[in-house]
């Protein structure tokens, strides 16, 4: 693009993820990264404008609500499962909506991880940038980001390097971390006797041996995220059915905060390599360590002996041990780790700095 365009006044069009409403909880972690990145964004001058399944809420730009019905959650799927799509598909609306709309943006953003974006790429004359919310899942996928990696330099986002080592194409990806609104997060220096576990219930997040955690330490375990799979969450109440478990639901940040702040750690509990790990950095931004298992994104993330503890991956006894020598972590360091490392302000650099050089490529 031409340098004496001001990048701030950019016109940004951001596609939202299909399989949820944003503030429904279903996307994950990639609902809070779209909706920082617009704060962020729109705060520096950016125009932003949002288009996601209808029923979302987006304060800070204007957002565009389509109809249809959602994807299915990309991680259910098999290495094999070929592409599906649902009829009256939301997926294909909004994309149908954004290449109507193209010619009023300089750079469009997709947040979904689902084939028909990456596919249509080549077919809009405004330049498509993608944050890849997850690590490689299916071989269909797979072959989708990369033709897009191949053929335009810079056009795929991720969070972290782990991630981007589960593609084969992870020296043509982007890393741009995460970051909060950090005063949104209040710190808690003296927290009660609880532990948190934070997150889609869904069996890739290995909740249950964060219960089973809880049980052997005696100490409650409150359990705060959507349901995604209420069979799974079933089958572990009568697992552990002794188990001194509270689930609070899906709470509003502010409120969800106000719980987390007062537990003694949060538990980390994936057995996939999670891309990054937003409730991480919610907890650090608390002052609450993180007891994670040492895989993905979380291994990037926390500072082990000092903002919690990395422990061996599916081992209990590596959480339990973890939960026991608590006492060694300072409760500042890790709020000082997310001002340093995961404000806003460090999100909107980096992602700054990715529109740069993709448009740069154009
Ligand atoms: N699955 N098909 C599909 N598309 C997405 O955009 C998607 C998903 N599963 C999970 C997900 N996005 C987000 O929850 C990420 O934050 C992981």
């Amino acid at each position: 693009m031409s340098a004496v365009i001001e990048q701030s006044s950019l016109r940004l069009l951001f596609v939202s993820t299909p399989v949820g409403s944003l503030g429904s909880g279903e996307g994950g972690g990639v609902e809070l990264t779209l909706l920082n990145t617009v704060q962020v964004l729109a705060g520096r001058g950016y125009r932003v404008t949002v288009l996601a399944p209808l029923g979302s809420e987006v304060p800070n730009a204007q957002v565009i609500g389509v109809e249809g019905q959602g994807q299915v959650p990309a991680q259910t799927q098999t290495r094999i499962t070929p592409i599906v799509m649902p009829p009256q598909s939301v997926l294909a609306n909004l994309w149908q909506c954004a290449h109507a709309m193209q010619s009023d943006y300089d750079l469009i953003v997709n947040f979904a991880y689902d084939w028909l974006p990456f596919f249509l790429t080549p077919f809009f004359h405004t330049p498509v940038a993608h944050l890849v919310s997850m690590g490689s899942l299916t071989d269909a996928m797979d072959a989708a980001i990369a033709a897009v990696a191949h053929r335009y330099p810079a056009r795929i986002g991720v969070y972290t390097r782990t991630q981007a080592e589960t593609f084969a194409f992870a020296d043509r990806c982007v890393l741009l971390g995460s970051g909060l609104d950090l005063s949104r997060y209040d710190f808690c220096e003296t927290p009660d006797a609880g532990l948190a576990w934070l997150g889609r219930i869904s069996p890739e997040k290995g909740l249950e041996d964060a219960v089973a955690a809880a049980e052997a330490t005696e100490l409650p375990l409150k359990i705060l995220g959507r349901i995604q799979d209420s069979d799974y969450f079933e089958q572990i109440q009568r697992q552990f059915p002794q188990a001194p478990i509270e689930y609070l639901g899906f709470l509003p940040t502010a409120e969800m905060q106000a719980v987390l702040r007062r537990c003694r750690a949060l538990l980390v509990t994936s057995r996939w390599v999670e891309a990054f790990g937003n409730v991480l950095i919610e907890a650090l931004a608390c002052g609450v360590p993180v007891i994670a298992y040492r895989r993905g994104g979380p291994a990037e993330i926390v500072r082990h002996g000092e903002t919690g503890w990395l422990v061996e991956p599916d081992s209990v006894a590596g959480l339990i041990k973890g939960i026991q020598t608590l006492s060694h972590i300072d409760r500042w360091a890790c709020r000082s780790q997310a001002e340093a490392e995961f404000s806003l302000e460090a999100l909107g650099d980096r992602t700054e700095a990715w529109f740069t050089t993709l448009l740069h490529h154009k």
